[in-house]
């Protein structure tokens, strides 16, 4: 593999890797023709690129394993694989672009290499003015096909996502619900679930006003993230209620990590008028999950728990089995 262009000397006066950092896209050139390599690396450094060239398919997949490239220019006709070949495989494995090159009295067709996911077809002898006109127009569209892949990944993230408290909404709570439950049951693993209700919520949004309110929402849900583990999930069910999945946990110790939960936000002190510390308290339900059972009377057993813990007196953990009587956490 070389390195090729114009040479690049540093302000310490050393030629170094710091190359790439100015230099704009990566650009490999697949030729087993030494002059062809050289005269095109030459001409694409001067344009600004960062090129460099191997003379057979294997090294171009070789050199791709280990450094990112954009474009890759590839010859059909190589010793060994030949750029076809090579198009597939790096259409298959990496990101990078392919543009072909082939003779005049070769016969490839511009069909056949787009068919196999080519970006662009060149007859030599090559102009080079026309080869920079292409790979320029290819890497426009791959800047764009970029940008829509980052607008789409920030759709699906918003689709699913609560605006107020950042945590997911309830259209993925249902989402996250079913393929749980059926991760639960074919490997008959536990699964548990807490429904989370604060406590006078309506009178502290009366007393302070919403905006107060809606501080202690998101409060609230950075609390709860931080006292979650990994797999868990929770949600925004609705309204200043919440939901968290807790795969691989049964109920005792579903019922631990509420009160963990509990206990955290008791101890938050909220300002929503100067000079006023005010607490606020949560009413959790915990269940697991019985294999075999609707998803909703799931979560309908979350909800009765959680308002056994309302009728016994707010501010506490309440446990119910699928067949078992209910059982309130005594007094905190
Ligand atoms: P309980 O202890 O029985 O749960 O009493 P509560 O007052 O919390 O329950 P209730 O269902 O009577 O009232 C819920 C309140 O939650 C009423 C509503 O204004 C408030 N709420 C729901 N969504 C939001 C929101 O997005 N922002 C704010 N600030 N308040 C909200
Ligand atoms: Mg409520
Ligand atoms: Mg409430």
């Amino acid at each position: 593999m070389s390195s090729c262009g114009p040479s690049l000397v540093g302000n310490d006066g050393r030629r170094g890797d710091w190359k790439w950092a100015i230099l704009g896209n990566r650009i490999l050139i697949v030729d087993d023709k030494p002059d062809i390599c050289s005269t095109m690396c030459a001409y694409m450094a001067l344009a600004g690129f960062a090129p460099e060239s191997v003379s057979s398919a294997e090294e171009a997949l070789e050199h791709l394993r280990r450094a990112e490239v954009d474009i890759v220019i590839t010859d059909i006709m190589l010793p060994g694989l030949g750029g076809l070949d090579l198009t597939r495989q790096i259409k298959k494995e990496h990101l990078a672009d392919v543009i072909v090159m082939t003779g005049h009295s070769d016969n490839f067709s511009y069909e056949g290499a787009i068919s196999i996911g080519a970006s662009d077809f060149v007859v030599k002898p090559v102009r080079l003015e026309e080869l920079l006109l292409r790979v320029r127009r290819v890497l426009r569209e791959r800047e764009l096909t970029e940008e829509r892949n980052r607008m789409m990944e920030k759709l699906q993230t918003l689709a699913i996502t609560d605006g107020l408290t950042g945590l997911y909404n309830s259209r993925h709570f249902y989402t996250q619900l079913e393929s749980e439950v059926d991760r639960s049951s074919r490997y008959r693993h536990p699964l548990a679930m807490l429904l989370i209700d604060i406590d006078h919520f309506k009178e502290f949004n009366d007393t302070y006003g919403h905006l107060e309110g809606d501080k202690v929402l998101a409060r609230f849900s950075q609390v709860l993230k931080s006292c979650l583990r990994t797999n868990d999930s929770a949600y925004r069910y609705g309204g200043e209620e919440f939901t968290v999945l807790l795969p691989e946990t049964g109920a005792e110790e579903a019922r631990t990590v509420a009160q963990r939960i509990r206990t955290a936000l008791e101890m938050e002190s909220f300002s929503p008028e100067p000079s006023r510390a005010v607490s606020k308290t949560i009413s959790i339900g915990v269940t697991e999950y019985q294999p075999g059972e609707a998803t909703t009377a799931f979560i309908n057993r979350a909800d009765a728990a959680m308002y056994l813990s309302k009728q016994n007196g707010r501010n506490r953990v309440s446990v119910l089995h699928a067949d078992a009587v209910p059982r309130t956490e005594p007094a905190r």
